[in-house]
Parts: C-alpha cells; structure tokens; sequence
C-alpha cells in the first residue's frame, strides 16, 4: 500500500492547548506522524510519497472560502493586534446571539470556532493546506484504481466543518476527499470514522445528502468531546435521512463490543453498496490513549484493518487522531497490514 506524506506537517508545532484550565504542550503534536511514517518504514508497508501540488478548488467544494480566508490570514490578524500568546477563541456566538462574522479579529476567530483547545499559530496554514494535499492525493491514487492507499495527515480533519474549527481540526481532509471521488464520477462514497471522536465536522458537510454514507464508532458523547453531537439518533435529514448512522459507546469499552459495532456499520456499507470506502483512522480508541476511554489493544486494531478488507471495496485511509505517541506507529500500521495481508 502506498503512503503519501509531507515534511510540512511539522510546521504545524503549537506551543499551548487549554486544557484543565491551563496552557499545556498540545497533544497533537509532530512527533505523532513521525513515529507512524518510521513504523510504515520499519514493516515495509509499501513507498512513501510526497503529494502533488494541489489548487484550493477541491477544498472550496466542501469549506466556506470566507473561513479558509480566515484560516490563512488569522495568524498575521492576530499578531497586528499585539497578542503575544498563540491564537484563541476568547468569545463564542452562542444561545441567541446574532451568527455574523465581526471585523476585530477576536470576534472573527470566536465566530469560526467549535472548541477553544486549538491554538493557531504562525505555521498552522502552511501545514493544514499540506495536509489537504497529501489527502487529495492519495484520493487520486484510488480514483486512478490502486486499491487502497494511505494519507498520513496531519494535522487532524474530521471535527472540522464548513465553516469551523477545533479539535485539533481546521481542514476536513477526509470530507474533502469523499466530495473529490463525487467529482471524478463516483456515484455514492461511505465514510467510515473509527477515531475514538464524533465525526462531528464529516458528519454536518453530508447531513443531507444520500450521496455520502457516515458512519461514525466513537465515545458517547455524554461523556466525550465533541459533546453535542454524535448520538444514536442523528440519522440524517431530508434527502439524507437513513444515510447516517452513529454508535456511541460506553466508557471502557473494549473490542468485544466495539467490534459489534464495526460489523453492524460494514453491514450498512455492503447494503449502501458504494463506489469507494474513505476511513477516518484516528487510534485513540487504544487502551493507552491518555485522553479518550476505550480499551483497544495493539492487536485489535490488525482484527479491524481485516475485517475492513472483507469489504472487497477501493479503501482511502486518512489519519486522525492518536495521542499515545510511542504507540501510534504499531497501532496505525497493525490496521493497514491487517487490511493488506489479511
Ligand atoms: N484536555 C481528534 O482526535 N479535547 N481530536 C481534548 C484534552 C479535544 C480530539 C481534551 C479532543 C480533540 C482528531
Ligand atoms: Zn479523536
């Protein structure tokens, strides 16, 4: 299996997160992606590649342009102001207040966020757009009919939805794929989203189309970010009613169950029948993950990345979440060979 990357994820290096109230060394950090392209490496998985150099247009399908102007120009807009920490939300549009974009950037930045944790920062744009690039090209390796490939992105993509960011998120990568594959003739597209979190961002881009399936394995949001979205009963709306499909689970929750889950959403995607499988492969659903509650172990995830194969499907794998970052090698790689040899 082919693997694209690129060296400008690290450009994206913030130096706090909120989090407990403080400013903490971010979770989603570098060194995440390193250790998974030295696992790929050390397996053999297959080449590693750059991605090409892709216009926005692909991005602007999917992304109001108004706030990838405001992701591309934050930064500078917030350093004229004389702010000296990294860029954060300080206020929100929340219950009954008007959702219009103001002009001073603490307003601006406030408008497009969903959660408050993310700092932007001087290299984030770069980096977020290299990651959309790495993304859309292993999309063009599947639609060119390779059989499966693997966008090792970073920074993270699925919180993030037309016109906001968080989570550690600022471009969906993976809804900007599944909307690609639409564009080159694919008919209907399921997005799988294994991430320990809600795909709360890939899940609103396609609440109302049938063309995009989502299903989404993840910790009950009672309990888990994103917290308000992501339960049982969002199953779509109009013409997409039936297309979206949410298993939230319980806190320690191990294969077992969480294995249940994935064969009932493969039921639903072998019925849906689609052209092409994009998965959203976050591994912070493993038992050291230091901020999530499910209990994988490194074996598991090979028993996934198996069954995933018996869909006998054209399968984009986009990198997620992840925070035990010894681990995150071994486990990325055990789904990606347990779906290359099974
Ligand atoms: N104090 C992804 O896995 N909450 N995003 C962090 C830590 C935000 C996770 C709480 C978690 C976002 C792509
Ligand atoms: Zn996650």
């Amino acid at each position: 299996m082919l693997t694209v990357f690129s060296p400008d994820h690290a450009l994206r290096d913030a130096k706090t997160e909120l989090s407990g109230g403080e400013l903490v060394a971010p979770y989603e950090c570098p060194a995440r992606v390193e250790y998974v392209l030295e696992q790929i490496r050390q397996v053999g998985l297959g080449d590693v590649i750059p991605p090409d150099v892709i216009s926005l247009d692909p991005v602007l399908r999917v992304h109001d342009p108004l706030y990838i102007e405001f992701l591309r120009s934050c930064w500078s807009r917030w350093r004229a102001k004389g702010n000296r920490g990294e860029a954060i939300p300080s206020v929100i549009p929340a219950r009954g207040m008007r959702q219009r974009v103001p002009q001073n950037i603490n307003g601006t930045i406030g408008y497009y966020a969903m959660a408050c944790e993310t700092a932007i920062t001087e290299g984030t744009w770069p980096a977020v757009q290299a990651g959309a690039n790495v993304a859309l090209t292993a999309q063009a390796l599947i639609s060119q009919g390779e059989a499966a490939a693997f966008a090792l992105c970073r920074p993270p993509g699925h919180h993030a939805a037309r016109d906001l960011y968080g989570g550690y998120c600022f471009i969906n990568n993976v809804a900007v794929c599944a909307q690609a594959f639409l564009d080159q003739g694919a008919e209907r597209v399921a997005v799988l989203d294994v991430d320990f979190h809600h795909g709360n961002g890939t899940q609103s881009i396609f609440y109302e189309r049938p063309d995009v399936m989502f299903l989404s394995l993840h910790g009950d949001p009672q309990h888990a970010f994103p917290y308000f979205l992501g339960f049982a009963d969002e199953n779509g709306a109009g013409p997409g009613e039936g297309f979206n499909h949410n298993y939230p689970m319980a806190p320690s929750t191990a294969y077992d169950v969480w294995s249940d889950a994935l064969q009932d959403a493969c039921r639903k995607i072998e019925a849906y029948a689609p052209d092409v499988l994009a998965v959203s492969l976050g591994v912070d659903t493993f038992e050291g993950d230091p901020i999530s509650f499910f209990r994988l172990t490194s074996d598991d995830f090979k028993r996934y990345g198996t069954l995933l194969a018996s869909l006998k499907l054209p399968t984009l794998f986009v990198m997620e979440g992840g925070y035990a970052v010894q681990e995150i090698g071994v486990n990325t790689v055990n789904v990606l060979t347990g779906f290359a040899s099974p």
